[in-house]
């Protein structure tokens, strides 16, 4: 199995292409990149950040790539610099993706009721129109109510619904249920499913990467979407619970790795 994972190098702060790479490869999955940014750190929380837009070397990087004959079983986009780049992931979706394969979109924009840093509303419109191309997508609650221009605190399950007028199979994060978090999704029989969690205080910028590499790990591993959605889950929630303690600066990400290993004994069982 080949993944083309689309995304940004974050050189500090473990989300993107640090979380993606280490992940798909743990999962015994050939993961190739395609970086759209490189920043010293991850937007989320660091000051006085460096951002080297790539959007320049994509197509030479392309070209090159097309002399090679390159198909992708998975493609997955996340963090895209700008508007334009979103216009280069449609276009390459049609170029390399292999015949049956599966086009996985997280709409990576924001969290907490905001936007990124940089991002605008022509760029929300146009991750929109992305999404319409996916077989997945994986946004979180922000992100959903952001593509579906309603306010943050209407979100509700049945957005899951309007959102799947705009991809079949829309598995949304991150939603707070009392004393849970569910990650919410529709069957192949449009029938709303939900994977719940105890919630864990603390906020962590790649939480979502860690869910969206798993899930794609273990979707190229011939696991059914359920069990890719449990698995992925519950590993988040074991990195996001030891790092609630364990890490005292939140901004440098989770130890994910130090639940690598438990992720793929249930992976393998
Ligand atoms: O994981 C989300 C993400 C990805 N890439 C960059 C980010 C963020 C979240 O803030 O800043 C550059």
């Amino acid at each position: 199995m080949r993944v083309l994972a689309i995304n940004d190098v974050s050189c500090v702060g473990k989300c993107s292409l640090t979380v993606t790479l280490p992940i798909l490869s743990a999962c015994g999955v050939t993961c190739d990149v395609l970086p759209t940014a490189v920043l010293s750190t991850h937007t989320g929380g660091f000051d006085g950040y460096t951002f080297r837009d790539l959007t320049d070397d994509i197509p030479a990087i392309l070209r090159h790539w097309k002399t090679l004959g390159l198909k992708f079983d998975f493609i997955c986009s996340g963090y895209l610099g700008n508007i334009q780049q979103i216009e280069m992931v449609k276009s390459i979706k049609r170029e390399f993706l292999a015949e049956n394969g599966t086009f996985i979109v997280d709409p990576v924009m924001g969290d907490s009721g905001k936007l990124y840093a940089g991002f605008t509303d022509a760029y929300v419109e146009k991750m929109r129109e992305l999404c319409r191309e996916a077989d997945y997508i994986l946004p979180n609650v922000t992100e959903a109510c952001y593509l579906l221009g309603i306010p943050y605190t209407d979100y509700s399950q049945t957005a899951l619904y309007a959102l799947a007028n705009v991809c079949p199979r829309p598995i949304v994060t991150g939603i707070h249920e009392g004393n849970d978090i569910l990650v919410s999704y529709l069957d192949e029989n449009k029938t709303l499913q939900t994977y719940s969690s105890e919630n864990v205080e603390g906020f962590f910028c790649g939480a979502g990467d860690v869910f969206a590499s798993a899930f794609v790990g273990a979707l190229a591993n011939g696991k059914n979407e359920r069990k890719a959605i449990e698995l992925a889950a519950s590993f988040a929630t074991a990195a996001i619970k030891r790092s609630a303690w364990e890490v005292p600066d939140k901004r440098y990400g989770l130890n994910f790795e130090a639940e690598i290993f438990p992720f793929l004994q249930k992976l393998n069982d």
